[in-house]
């Protein structure tokens, strides 16, 4: 018993002798967590430059687009080919994609050697060859002359501009085919493949085996969001945000990156810690100078690694006593088999026994030991590193995210990474130290990135059809400039139909006169109250005029709500509503006594018969409040007042939003003649010449003319544009068959509950779109509208060019990201001879019904004198 304790002492012993030795020797290659996390930054500033459009070109880490923008959501079916080629065996596959809900899906697949003279031949002939691997196969899985979609797994960077089209910016590992480099691998294949008439299939995908490989883990766990390849070759994929992608148009959504990390320090940026083995390698290698990273990290080249080390270490006498032999002089000759066979657990020793005895070397204990230990040192750097450039990863994926800790899952596949003894576990090890709050679960690719260049196609097969539903479902809402045209010409029939008496009853757009006559002039003065109901809010305004050299206005108002039983209660109820927040309003500005004159912003059609009269003549919004349609509204707001019996207001005008918007923007701009809501309604009103006015009395001078706009088309005039959506937003809403100038948003949630869409990343950007079509379509026909309404202007005025301001409001013109510069440049395209200044109002229409009020009560002293 005491001999074998001394045995094993003296083996333990030896043991650490042989480990320190080679640990000394190779200090450099043994690679701590501070300098881990060091190539962890280092390659986090690649990636960043490998995104920018500047950086890009100079960058090393090309971070490639692959145009794969999501990841299969279960709703994948069908039959698909893939072949899968660059890594260590090329493979077909025939994938059954099935959407019962389970995830389930069949392959079938078929291994082809890859000989040295195809991969290292011509372009032609390896295409040809990947054609006729394919021509077995489905001859094979009796698929011939079946149309199918294929799926390219091709390991190898690639330009994509999108994903049916790549072009070979290199070649890596043992690959290195003349006449390919520079050129679209994807029509080279389909080239190839037409030259046999029993194959029918459309090559609809390029992918990287990354990519391919995330796809298929991202299957079967929808966390899968990074690919890596530890394999021949090295590299990785990850789902990156469009915004960052300064490559590819758009923001919205995630799209794949290959970041093709194997040529990380092809810039020098890993030189300190590359070794003379590494340059002695390199320099020995098909692509001297390039992809340094994957040539410290694959199984392409760690073989080789090893034997460079062993070769010196003899040459110095440090191993097999300083005696070389043949095999180990021999490039090559050691390979990644042999280095796993070495750190195998048990029997590590005796294989690195039995194949340093092949390589005629006679080791001893220790000489085994010692290479051994070379080669779990290559092996171990390799993964520290691997685990440094996928901890960079990890954390740009969290910090996308904005997260403090992140849950996710990286799809691996690779002989490395599957054969090796140690290398899954030191991986993981070390991944799960330099990021710690990073929860990555790391999930082996069974099957292989032929599958998920199958899902990658079955994906781009599902958004192409949902492509042409959305295309279809939005083709309505896409307006030629003839359409509009055509809606211009039928604004301004209607316009005339409105002006005129015999045609004013039936006429859809009701052109309304307001009895405002004029426009500020500067003279008005004094104080005045105004109200402002319709719009989202309702204002309540004090508003202060001085006139001459000190001529200003000033506001001060606070905002009431309109609760929804009040909209849609009785009349009474509103008004005393409207009341009570006057009663608080003067409250709060201590002006309860003052009998000030009022101008009352009423935003719904009403009829007037004078300045301070008009009787409603529907509601329209939100609005539905009782026994207020053919009433006239000052008459009941003078009645709740008298109800409260708390304060007497002098009410001198009622106008609409778009008419106090127009005084507003008048006071400023003399030569604003048009005012404009696009809000939560749209109208406009504008001043017509009253001899065009069959409906007042008098040919002098002009008069605003509220157009209520919002009923063009009630009558059908515009029925052919009118979309199935929009006819049933309108038998939802308050007021069907009026107004059918619908609330968009509405529109936007029937299509999309249409489109059967729940919300999912892919959703939002559809969502985006539709909502992009249809406010698009509204701020053109808008546009529409309103080239008519300066068109008519500039006939009236008899001019071949007018200037003109429209005074506008609204939250939609305000708020949306597009509207306003859609409908100036319709305007612009309709009414090519009139040049339109568009002034926002940002004092809202209750300065201008102020302004009007001034102005009536300066008419009416002028009257009175
Ligand atoms: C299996 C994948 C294939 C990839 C290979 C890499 O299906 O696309 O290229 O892994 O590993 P290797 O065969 O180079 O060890
Ligand atoms: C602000 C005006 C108001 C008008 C509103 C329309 O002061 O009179 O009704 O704009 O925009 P909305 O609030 O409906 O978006
Ligand atoms: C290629 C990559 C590929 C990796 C793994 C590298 O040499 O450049 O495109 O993903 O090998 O196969």
């Amino acid at each position: 018993m005491f001999a074998v304790h001394l045995l094993a002492f003296h083996f333990t012993k030896l043991k650490e002798d042989q480990i320190k030795k080679v640990d000394r020797y190779l200090y450099h290659m043994r690679l701590s967590d501070d300098v881990l996390l060091d190539v962890m930054a280092r390659f986090q500033a690649e990636m960043v430059k490998g995104l920018g459009r500047d950086t890009n070109p100079t960058a090393t880490v090309k971070m490639l687009p692959s145009f794969v923008r999501s990841l299969p959501d279960g709703s994948e079916k069908g039959d698909f080919l893939a072949v899968d080629l660059g890594g260590s065996q090329f493979r077909a596959h025939q994938v059954k994609v099935f959407d019962d809900g389970k995830q389930s899906s069949q392959l079938e697949s078929k291994f082809y050697p890859t000989p040295k003279e195809v991969i290292q031949g011509n372009g032609a002939e390896l295409f040809d060859y990947i054609a006729e691997c394919l021509l077995d196969f489905t001859e094979t899985k009796n698929l011939k002359h079946k149309k199918l979609p294929l799926g390219f797994t091709f390991s190898f960077p690639c330009k994509q501009t999108k994903l049916d089209e790549g072009v070979l910016l290199a070649w890596t590992k043992h690959f290195k085919v003349r006449g390919v480099q520079d050129t679209d691998v994807v029509s080279s294949l389909r080239k190839a493949l037409q030259k046999h008439k029993d194959i029918d299939v459309d090559v609809l995908a390029l992918v990287n085996d990354t990519v391919g490989t995330m796809m298929t883990c991202g299957y079967d766990d929808q966390r899968c969001e990074v690919g890596l390849i530890i394999g021949t070759g090295t590299n990785a994929c990850y789902m990156e945000e469009m915004r960052h992608i300064d490559l590819v148009e758009g923001d919205e959504g995630r799209m794949c990156i290959n970041t093709e990390w194997g040529a990380f320090g092809d810039d020098g940026a890993l030189d300190d810690l590359r070794t003379e083995f590494d340059r002695e390698l390199d320099l020995g290698s098909l692509n001297p100078g390039r992809q340094l990273f994957e040539k410290m990290i694959s199984s392409l080249y760690l073989g080789e690694l090893v034997r460079l080390i062993l070769l010196k270490m003899t040459k110095e006498g440090l191993l097999f006593n300083g005696k070389v032999s043949t095999a180990l002089l021999t490039k090559g000759k050691i390979e990644m088999k042999h280095v796993s066979a070495m750190e195998k657990y048990k029997e590590g020793l005796s294989n690195t026994k039995e194949i340093l005895t092949e390589l005629n070397l006679f080791p001893s204990e220790e000489d085994c030991i010692a290479v051994q230990h070379v080669c779990t040192i290559v092996s171990f750097r390799s993964a520290n590193l691997c685990a440094a450039a996928l901890a960079a990863i990890l954390t740009r994926l969290r910090e996308n995210k904005k997260l403090l800790r992140m849950r996710t899952t990286v799809g691996i596949d690779g002989g490395l990474y599957k054969t090796h003894p140690q290398y899954a576990k030191r991986l993981h090890k070390v991944v799960r130290r330099l990021v710690p709050n990073c929860d990555v679960r790391f999930l082996l690719s069974v099957s292989g990135s032929g599958k998920g260049a199958a899902m990658v196609t079955a994906v781009a097969y599902r958004l192409a059809a949902q492509r042409k539903r959305i295309d279809a479902a939005l083709a309505p809402f896409l307006l030629s400039l003839e359409t509009l045209q055509e809606v211009k010409n039928k604004m301004r029939t209607e316009l005339e139909y409105g002006l005129k008496r015999e045609t004013q009853a039936s006429a859809s757009v009701k052109m309304l006169p307001t009895y405002v006559c004029g426009t500020p002039d500067g003279t008005e003065k004094g104080k005045f109250l105004a109200l402002d109901l319709g719009g989202t809010n309702f204002r309540v305004l004090l508003v202060k005029i001085r006139s001459g050299r000190r001529r200003s206005v000033q506001m001060y108002n606070k905002i009431f709500a309109i609760p929804l039983e009040i909209m849609q209660g009785t009349g009474e109820e509103l008004f005393d509503h409207i009341v009570q927040c006057i009663a608080d309003f003067l409250e709060y500005m201590g002006i309860k006594g003052a009998r000030l004159p009022l101008g009352f912003t009423f935003s719904f059609p009403c009829r007037q018969a004078s300045i301070d009269k008009g009787t409603l003549v529907g509601w329209t919004k939100g609005f539905k409040a009782t026994d207020c349609e053919g009433e006239d509204v000052v008459d009941m707001l003078r009645e709740a007042i008298r109800r409260r019996n708390e304060f007497d207001l002098d009410i001198v005008a009622v106008v609409n939003d778009t008419v106090g918007t127009m005084m507003t923007c008048g006071y400023e701009d003399p030569n604003c003649e048009i005012g404009l809501i696009a809000g939560t309604g749209s109208n406009v009103c504008y001043m017509e010449d009253m001899k065009n006015i069959e409906i007042v009395e008098g040919n002098e001078g002009k008069m605003c003319i509220n157009t209520e706009w919002g009923g063009f088309g009630d009558n059908g005039c515009i029925d052919n544009i009118r979309t199935k959506y929009d006819k049933e937003v309108d038998e939802g809403s308050l007021n069907p068959g009026k107004q059918s100038d619908r609330l968009a948003l509405l529109q936007v949630r029937r299509i999309l509950q249409q489109l059967g869409l729940d919300s999912t990343c892919e959703d939002s950007i559809i969502v985006k779109e539709v909502c992009g079509a249809v406010s698009k379509r509204a701020a053109q026909l808008c546009g529409a509208g309103l080239a008519a309404i300066v068109e008519k202007k500039r006939e009236n005025q008899g001019v071949e060019h007018l200037q003109i301001t429209v005074g506008v409001d609204g939250t939609l013109y305000k708020l949306h990201p597009h509207f306003s510069r859609v409908l100036r440049e319709t305007v612009k395209e309709l009414a090519p001879q009139c040049d339109v200044t568009f002034m926002l109002s940002e004092d809202g229409s209750g300065k201008g019904a102020a302004l009007i009020t001034a102005v009536a009560k300066r008419l009416h002293n002028v009257g009175q004198k």
